[in-house]
């Protein structure tokens, strides 16, 4: 479960946002609030967000997931400071085709996608990251009065935050530290406003279905009845464009996969080696997704979280799936959440496509 709480702090005192936090906390069914808590309060007060430290989760995950018989860990731990350069780096290989697909569809389509977003919405994304496509959102789109970014890492959302404050004014910024996959409340600037989810980046593929389902669902709660949902999703193709994807030809995407060790052992007290893994993408046609492993290299015991793990040579540490779609059966999925499509739009080759949801009528 995981135990980060979040709320905006805009104009709160630190006794207060640890008043939120505590009954936050109580609600989600925990006893007591961290004290490592993080005040990630900077003067402008749209920068206000805090975040409990999720140490104990990540110990928890990290434990469960090593002593299971298929090992496996939660994708969303890859995203630490370095983890988020990481994926940004690989967003900019040639191999990596669904960020560069993805932007030039929204180069596009930026016009078609403003219309449809109302006077004084608040547009709210999940898994933000660095905003780089935000932008071109934010752009053609000036009747947006509210832009709140959601992401699991303070480093990247503070960041992001700061150069949009700068280069957009005139919106009302309200980052926001949390884990989307889990339970979080919208900051006061998207109250009384309609919202335009915004979840590029086929991020949505790394759910297994119904945990995608799930999401959608709990997305059209925080979103309300009038809002629209913006999802961007990659779609099935040649197996060979997929693994070079996942396994670029410069080792990014072996690194990123890596990190996930180096972050387990400086933050866990792990003594992983690296180098006594491979890393494994491959394309999973029966649940249509592209996978990723860490292959132990030999035999080995491994400490982390005051634990140890016994590794076999060949074992796999499962890490990432990430699902690829036809139009149908994203559209399948979307439903089973209550949500239509209203618009499809899908980029030049490799493809990806851009969905836009709105609440079954
Ligand atoms: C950011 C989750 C969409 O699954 O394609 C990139 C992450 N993993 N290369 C994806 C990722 C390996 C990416 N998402």
């Amino acid at each position: 479960m995981p135990l980060i709480r979040v709320d905006a702090t805009k104009g709160r005192s630190e006794d207060e946002i640890r008043n939120v936090l505590d009954s936050e906390a109580h609600l989600s069914g925990f006893n007591e609030v961290s004290d490592a808590i993080q005040f990630l309060v900077s003067d402008a007060e749209t920068f206000a967000a805090v975040q409990i430290d999720t140490r104990d989760s990540f110990a928890a995950d990290v434990i469960t997931g090593l002593s299971a018989r298929h090992k496996q860990l939660p994708p969303k731990y890859f995203y630490d400071a370095t983890g988020s350069r990481l994926f940004e780096e690989i967003c900019r290989t040639d191999d990596y085709y669904v960020t560069r697909s993805e932007t030039a569809l929204l180069r596009n389509i930026a016009e078609e996608l403003a219309a449809g977003i109302p006077q004084g919405a608040a547009l709210v994304e999940f898994g933000s990251g660095e905003s780089a496509k935000t932008r071109l959102l934010l752009d053609a789109a000036p009747q947006l009065s509210a832009y709140v970014p959601i992401d699991i890492s303070a480093d990247a959302l503070d960041q992001a935050s700061a150069m949009l404050a700068r280069d957009y004014p005139q919106l009302s910024i309200a980052p926001v530290v949390a884990d989307f996959t889990g339970h979080f409340r919208l900051p006061a600037a998207a109250d009384g406003r309609p919202r335009v989810g915004f979840f590029p980046g086929s991020t949505v593929g790394n759910f297994d279905r119904d945990g995608a389902v799930r999401f959608l669902q709990s997305a059209r709660r925080i979103l309300g009845d009038q809002a629209a949902l913006l999802v961007g999703v990659d779609l099935v193709k040649d197996e060979a464009t997929l693994s070079a994807a996942y396994d670029d030809s410069q080792g990014v995407t072996a690194r990123f996969n890596k990190n996930l060790l180096i972050r387990i052992n400086r933050e866990l007290g792990g003594d992983f080696d690296p180098d006594a893994f491979d890393h494994l993408a491959l394309w999973n046609p029966v649940h249509s997704r592209m996978e990723m492993h860490l292959v132990s290299r030999k035999d080995h015991i491994v400490n982390a979280a005051g634990h140890t793990f016994s590794f076999r040579s060949g074992e796999r540490l499962h890490t990432e799936n990430s699902h690829k779609f036809t139009i149908d059966s994203f559209a399948q999925l979307a439903a089973r959440a209550g949500w239509s499509v209203a618009n499809t739009w899908i980029s030049d080759e490799p493809r990806v496509a851009m969905f836009r949801l709105e609440p079954h009528p």
